[in-house]
């Protein structure tokens, strides 16, 4: 069994990070060896410090929406793969798209990390840690939904696609993905450890949908989006809503198909 789970929203709480309704699960998993892999929109730097915090260093991950992809340390080679278009090129790209059209957009570049302080309830070190993309670019996005749909075809025509978060919308590689890093990582669970795993997947926003359509069962965590989570195959065996949000909703996933 393999367990991938987004964090913001799903295994932590969205306002203040705390997991502890999740711990005796993942202290569970730890005792039988299941690996709990990561799959955000944070930043690798980000990821570094939570997998620590929650006792799972060393084990592979996801993040940037799947821009970047670290495999299992014990692996060879371990190397973090990084989506082709670096931040710096996508930065460029929407810079460009901006002065050609006026969309309305803040990104993470445009402001300081105690704007991001603000916006996100991180703390300052945390705050500068979310800013230290490698391959992808996160924004707040101020303009209608039809300016969006606009938006997007410019993206497109510079092999770029956008994905929305909880509060925030990641601009990546189009040719990136939570689900093709899902879908890579299972294959080197494969080569590298001879298994045939079976995949959990857990997420509470839009940019989870890719993720839960990969894995053979899902958990559905109660999220704060109003565009919520559309799934190809949500039928009941295979798919649990959570009553709860965040890592209680997390819990109640767990003890659905675990227990
Ligand atoms: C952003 O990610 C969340 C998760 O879905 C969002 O889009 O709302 C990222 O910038 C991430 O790096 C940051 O830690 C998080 C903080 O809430 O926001
Ligand atoms: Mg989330
Ligand atoms: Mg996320």
């Amino acid at each position: 069994l393999l367990i991938f789970t987004d964090l913001d929203g799903t295994l932590l709480d969205i306002h203040t990070y705390d997991w502890q309704p999740a711990a005796s699960w993942l202290e569970r998993l730890q005792d039988e060896q299941i690996p709990v892999i990561l799959c955000s929109s944070k930043t690798a730097a980000e990821i570094d410090d939570i997998q620590q915090e929650l006792g799972l260093a060393g084990l592979p991950f996801i993040a940037e929406n799947g821009a970047v992809i670290q495999p299992d340390v014990r692996w060879e080679p371990a190397t973090r793969v990084v989506g082709r278009l670096a931040h710096d090129d996508i930065s460029h790209a929407l810079a460009q798209i901006r002065q050609h059209a006026s969309f309305k957009f803040t990104s993470f570049d445009d402001v300081d990390e105690g704007v991001i302080a603000e916006w996100t309830g991180l703390n300052r070190v945390r705050s500068q840690l979310a800013r230290r993309h490698e391959a992808s670019a996160t924004l707040i996005w101020r303009d209608s939904d039809e300016q969006l749909a606009r938006f997007e075809e410019a993206l497109a025509a510079q092999g770029l696609k956008i994905v929305q978060g909880a509060r925030f919308w990641h601009v990546l590689d189009a040719r990136c993905g939570k689900d093709v890093a899902v879908n890579w990582l299972v294959e080197q669970y494969r080569l590298h450890e001879g298994l045939e795993p079976i995949t959990l997947g857990l997420g509470d926003g839009p940019n989870d949908a890719p993720l839960l359509d990969s894995v053979n069962v899902a958990v559905v965590v109660k999220g704060i989006n109003r565009h919520g989570i559309t799934l190809k195959d949500d039928s009941p065996a295979r798919v649990y809503h959570s009553q709860r949000p965040g890592p209680a909703g997390w819990r109640e996933g767990l003890d659905h198909f675990l227990s």
